[in-house]
């Protein structure tokens, strides 16, 4: 064997390899250079039986002509990957027109309750996150709503197999952060519920919910009253009024609804041109939650002491808060994914 003979068997093989028309053709020639009996591990091996002289050139020669000839096999293999992946028949045309790329956008909702989580965060309270799919006892009986109570109703509530229930508030995520850490809890609860509604310009089987709840030794009602009120100048605007009318839940006592002074009208200052103002209808005040101080029995279903620690709560919908803000007139909107609505927001 010498020198020549190698580049022989090179030239060759690299004849080969650029030559062959499939994946099995090419695995075939390298295995008939490369392969264990191949011709240039047969040369490979032969070396040290060779003429000293001769060793050092013919050595060289076969080390280059296999690195040479592995780096063409792999190429060639990734050529006929490409080509076989292309469709039989599928040239690219480029004289047609190109396919046209839709860009999304941000939905409203996402936006918007970004802009809520800032400016809870920015008083010091975290995000916390939960199952969308919560069993009764969480969604529920935890929340002293026990059976037999209306909000339990067939009527209002999903279903789903197993016990379990499409969660009708993000409350559950409360029940669950207290049942796993002690106070102080400072935390919001943005996230999907589910109400089993009929569709209509104010209500969907879905939309969307920012809760809050606060606990430690000594928090009271004019904690709750303080939030609220800085959180409806931020998010409404700096004249904005806030009023507290006695109301009821189940899980809270005493607890209040909470009005803002209408965006529509500014609480009433400029009446409409004609008739009630049509966010008001002329009261001067729109509802936009509900709040109060958590119930004992709460506190009992999650082993907080009740005696030891207070706390307050508040729930709103993220969806009506955005149709009042931004003077949306159907909830419909928020569903439909059209471009042409969520174009005109972020
Ligand atoms: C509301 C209104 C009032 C509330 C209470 C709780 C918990 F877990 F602490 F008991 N979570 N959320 C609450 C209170 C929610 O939504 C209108």
């Amino acid at each position: 064997m010498d020198e020549k003979s190698v580049i022989d068997i090179r030239d060759a093989a690299v004849a080969e390899v650029t030559g062959a028309r499939s994946a099995q053709a090419l695995d075939a020639v390298r295995i008939k250079y490369l392969g264990r009996k191949g011709l240039l591990t047969a040369v490979l091996r032969g070396i040290s039986s060779l003429d000293p002289s001769e060793r050092g050139r013919v050595g060289k020669a076969a080390n280059e002509a296999k690195s040479v000839l592995a780096g063409l096999i792999s190429d060639r293999a990734r050529e006929l990957e490409e080509a076989s992946t292309r469709k039989a028949g599928a040239a690219t045309d480029i004289s047609l027109p190109g396919v046209g790329q839709w860009v999304g956008r941000k939905h409203l909702i996402s936006i918007v309750t970004g802009e809520l989580k800032r400016i809870f965060v920015g008083m010091g309270f975290s995000v916390a996150t939960g199952p969308d799919v919560e069993d009764v006892f969480h969604n529920f009986t935890a929340l002293n709503t026990p059976e037999g109570h209306p909000a339990r109703e067939q009527s209002d509530t999903f279903f789903v197999d197993g016990g379990l229930v499409l969660r009708t508030h993000t409350s559950p995520v409360q029940i669950r952060v207290m049942e796993t850490t002690p106070p102080p809890i400072r935390m919001i609860f943005p996230g999907r519920v589910y109400r089993k509604d009929a569709w209509d310009a104010v209500h969907s089987p879905e939309f969307h919910q920012l809760e809050c709840l606060y606990v430690d030794r000594g928090v009271t009602f004019p904690d709750l009253k303080g939030t609220l009120a800085y959180f409806a100048r931020r998010f409404f605007g700096p004249g904005t009024g806030v009023r507290f009318r006695p109301g009821y839940f189940p899980f809270t006592e005493p607890s209040a609804e909470v009005d803002i002074t209408c965006v529509g009208c500014r609480g009433g200052q400029s009446p409409p041109d004609s008739g009630a103002c049509r966010l008001c209808g002329g009261t001067g005040w729109l509802e936009i939650l509900g709040a109060g101080m958590v119930h004992p029995a709460v506190f009992r279903s999650v082993g907080y002491d009740a005696e030891e620690f207070t706390g307050f709560a508040f729930g709103m919908g993220i969806d009506r808060l955005i149709m009042l803000k931004y003077g949306i007139r159907d909830i419909r909107y928020f569903l439909e994914s059209d471009l042409r609505f969520l174009e005109q927001f972020g």
